[in-house]
């Protein structure tokens, strides 16, 4: 016999709806959920392989243990009482400081990732947090930040009324978008085409999105910063600046950002971007034409040499066209678990560098530093040195750059402890790894993406399947972690302590809140009231209920609960996006601030990358992304890999005869971090000048558990950084458009 269950995909940003067919308690077959509020019914490739990713053989359904020096199977308690006795070992020693955490990509992909990582980092004291987000999308929270004084206000494309979409750096039709959470991005571009709009996509590479675009412009890697600078130049000096009566008010530093890109003409910037200084004015001047249009920019707008400069100027562009905040523009989403809006009121603003790292003296963004710094932070002696790592979800030997360094500091750590379900290339290290449940087992809740949507929506998903004997769901596993990290890990630690603690903290905060629904009342008579079976679900139902949409304890009957959700396993939809400004500022003057001290700082440099030019700077690299890929872990799924998803370098064909280069042979690649060889594939899809290599791959490290993966492990793009490539205003590593030499191997 077999059912049917409804399951949020975690496999990337668009969080399709799937819909499960289950025969004991296996996943047989998954399909989009057409009932879905917000995906109805879409899918890709990668959604419908949810079945084989979830009962990999290889994905590990026990704790291990390292006993003599070799990681072995045991038991939960056996692995709790080894974190404890490791992590308090070194605690003891050196305090919790010594202790380092990096939160890798699926984090914002579950449950256990949205609620438990603060805690963890609390718990420990430690300064030394890093994430995927250096390799990623940090300049737009520094742009945001500064911007808006809240770096998680992050506006998105209107993709459903936009006229006029502008996409620098991304791939949606690949990616399936990214800081857009959308299902079905491919029906979006056809339907704003379809209504009479234009697509415009600038990116070295003629990819999938871009072959399907009204014009293709195909900058050199690295200096979208200039071109964007150029779009504002210009429609200042055509008088094409004009934010409209609404939004103007709401802003300032108007004649500043005018003052700035004073020295960014488009024949200034024409060489150095290799883009004709004419097509620059007509990519203006179409912005500024369109109804509503949007600029929207991705990972070849974040994760290059200018990245925070090139996320902040997307949109002054939207604000200068006074596409900000409007329909068909760049609006701010409104999730269901953020905090109710208060009334607009002057904030803090944002800072960086309150702390830096100790090797290299990066300064803090977020509370994070640096990605790229891990390694140099374990591996250089001395006073502060970190000892112990625990990593979540992550694996930085493939994602961050220099691999082969980490990979020798993490051996070299007093203790590691990764929660992963799979031994792989960062996860061989642990002295213990403690697996969650596949995602059929596990609840599903976007608490990151919901406020990336470009449509409100809110759904949750329990478990498909009830979790098989044995197993512990991620809540839990975190939960005791932080536990064990107290020191209150023993045998007997109830984890629904740690959902307790989160709970009693924000009702606290909230029943003391003058704008707060619940001001003045009993925190404990309101968490007596939550519902939900676990402590993750009473925490989830005290934000829905506190939530924009909740129904606040009594305060709007009909508003949101996690029962009312339980009600509508296809979910809610809570409307298209609406104007958020100024209810969303915090900035110290209450407005967009639109030419922060901290971007101004950092234009002189660009203004002398512009001025050493482009010309005779060798071959460069960027990335790309495959629709059967997810980053590093999903080369292990057979009917995913194989076919065009290979790891191959990209070259085209004049920089291919000019370097001796023939397809299908090898080419040796060779960075600052190293060198690695791969089969060349020769394509004039890119621009001369640039080759490809996709990230995440370079599975042939022992001591890994990754079958298939292993069959055709693929090379580390990032063994070509070694790390001290980063923009500095958000640490981020560039990964896109740094300098290589290839040439032919053997
Ligand atoms: N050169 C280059 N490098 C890049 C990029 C690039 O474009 N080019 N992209 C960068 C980007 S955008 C990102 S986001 C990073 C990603 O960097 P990482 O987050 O370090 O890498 P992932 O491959 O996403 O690793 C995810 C890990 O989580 C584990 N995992 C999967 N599901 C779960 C789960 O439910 N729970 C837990 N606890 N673990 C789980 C997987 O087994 C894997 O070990 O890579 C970056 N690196
Ligand atoms: N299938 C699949 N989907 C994924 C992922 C995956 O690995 N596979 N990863 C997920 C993750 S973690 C993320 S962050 C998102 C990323 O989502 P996207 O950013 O949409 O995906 P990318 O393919 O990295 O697209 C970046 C584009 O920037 C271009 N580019 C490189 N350098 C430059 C430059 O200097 N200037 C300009 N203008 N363009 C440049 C590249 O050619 C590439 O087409 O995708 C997510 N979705
Ligand atoms: S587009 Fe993303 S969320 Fe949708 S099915 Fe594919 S991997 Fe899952
Ligand atoms: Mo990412």
């Amino acid at each position: 016999m077999s059912r049917t269950a409804l399951r949020i995909c975690p496999l990337c940003e668009a969080t399709c709806g799937l819909e499960l067919t289950i025969a004991e308690s296996r996943v047989t077959h998954a399909r989009g959920d057409a009932l879905d509020v917000f995906s109805a019914g879409f899918i890709c490739p990668k959604g419908a392989s949810f079945g084989q990713l979830d009962a990999d053989p290889d994905r590990l359904r026990k704790p291990l243990v390292r006993r003599d020096g070799r990681l072995e199977e045991a038991t939960w308690e056996e692995a709790f009482a080894a974190v404890a006795a490791g992590m308090g070992a070194v605690t003891q020693a050196h305090g919790g400081t010594a202790v380092g955490v990096f939160l890798g990509n699926p984090n914002v992909h579950t449950v256990a990732g949205g609620l438990y990582p603060g805690q963890l980092i609390g718990a420990l004291g430690t300064r030394s947090v890093f994430t995927a987000s250096t390799l990623d999308q940090m300049p737009k929270h520094v742009s945001s930040g500064l911007l808006f004084g809240d770096p998680n206000a992050i506006p998105v494309p209107d993709l459903d009324r936009t006229d006029h979409l502008l996409l620098i750096g991304a791939n949606p039709l690949v990616s399936n978008g990214s800081l857009a959470t959308a299902a079905d991005f491919p029906g979006k571009l056809k339907a704003l085409r379809r209504r009479g709009g234009r697509l415009v996509v600038v990116d070295p590479h003629r990819t999938r999105t871009a072959a399907a675009a009204d014009r293709h412009v195909a900058p050199r890697p690295g200096t979208d910063a200039a071109l964007l600078f150029a779009l504002v130049h210009v429609l200042f000096a055509e008088g094409l600046a004009a934010p409209g009566p609404a939004l103007t008010s709401h802003l300032s530093g108007m004649a500043e950002v005018r003052a700035l890109a004073a020295d960014f003409s488009p024949e200034t910037v024409a060489s150095y971007c290799d883009v004709p200084a004419d097509e620059i004015r007509v990519l203006a001047r179409e912005l500024a034409a369109a109804e509503r249009a949007v600029v929207y920019g991705r990972l070849g707008s974040t994760a290059v040499e200018f990245g925070t400069l090139a996320s902040w100027l997307v949109d002054v562009l939207n604000a200068l066209t006074g596409n900000l905040d409007r329909p068909g523009g760049a609006m701010f989403p409104l999730s269901a678990t953020a905090r109710a809006p208060r009334p607009a009121a002057p904030g803090k603003g944002f800072r960086t560098g309150r702390w830096h790292s100790r090797v290299s003296g990066r300064p803090e963004v977020k509370s994070e530093l640096p990605a790229a710094v891990l390694a140099e932070e374990i591996d250089t002696p001395g006073e502060g040195r970190l000892r112990a790592l625990v990593v979540v979800a992550g694996n930085p030997v493939l994602s961050a750059p220099d691999g082969d360094r980490l990979d020798r500091a993490l051996a070299g750590l007093d203790f590691m402890v990764s929660v992963d379900p799979y031994l792989n290339e960062t996860s061989r290290h642990a002295h213990v790894v403690l697996p969650p449940p596949p995602p059929a087992q596990s609840a599903h809740y976007d608490f990151a993406f919901s406020t990336l949507a470009v449509r409100n929506t809110v759904r949750y998903s329990p478990p498909a399947v009830p979790p098989a004997e044995g197993v512990l769901d991620e809540p839990e596993i975190m939960a005791r972690l932080i536990l064990g990290v107290l020191g209150q890990g023993g045998p007997d630690a109830d984890p629904a302590l740690v959902d307790a603690q989160a709970i009693r903290h924000r009702l606290d905060r909230e029943t003391a809140d003058p704008h707060s629904p619940v001001h003045g009342r009993d925190a404990a008579e309101l968490e007596a009231a939550l519902t939900g079976a676990t402590g993750y679900e009473r925490r989830l139902d005290l934000m829905l209920r506190l939530g924009p949409y909740g129904e606040g304890f009594g305060a709007d009957p009909d508003g949101l609960t996690l029962d009312a959700l339980l009600r509508r396993p296809h979910g809610i939809d809570l409307g298209a996006l609406r104007s958020r400004i100024p209810g969303v500022l915090r900035t110290p003057s209450g407005t967009v601030e639109l030419a922060p001290a901290a971007v101004a700082g950092d234009v002189p440099r660009l203004r002398e990358a512009v001025a050493r030019g482009g010309e005779g700077s060798g071959l460069v690299l960027i990335g790309r992304r495959h629709l059967r890929s997810n980053n590093s872990w999903m080369h292990n799924v057979p009917s995913l890999t194989g076919g065009s998803n290979r790891c191959t370098v990209q070259i085209h064909p004049e920089d291919a005869a000019r370097l001796g280069l023939t397809d299908g042979a090898q080419a040796r690649i060779k960075g600052d971090g190293g060198e690695i060889t791969a089969p060349v594939e020769i394509t004039d899809a890119l621009r001369p000048g640039v080759a490809s290599l996709p990230h995440g791959w370079g599975h042939d490290r022992e001591g890994t558990r990754l079958t298939a993966a292993a069959r055709e492990p693929g090379v580390n793009v990032n063994q070509l950084l070694d790390g001290s490539r980063i923009d500095p205003l958000s640490g981020t590593a560039v990964l896109n458009g740094f300098p290589v030499q290839v040439e032919a191997a053997g």
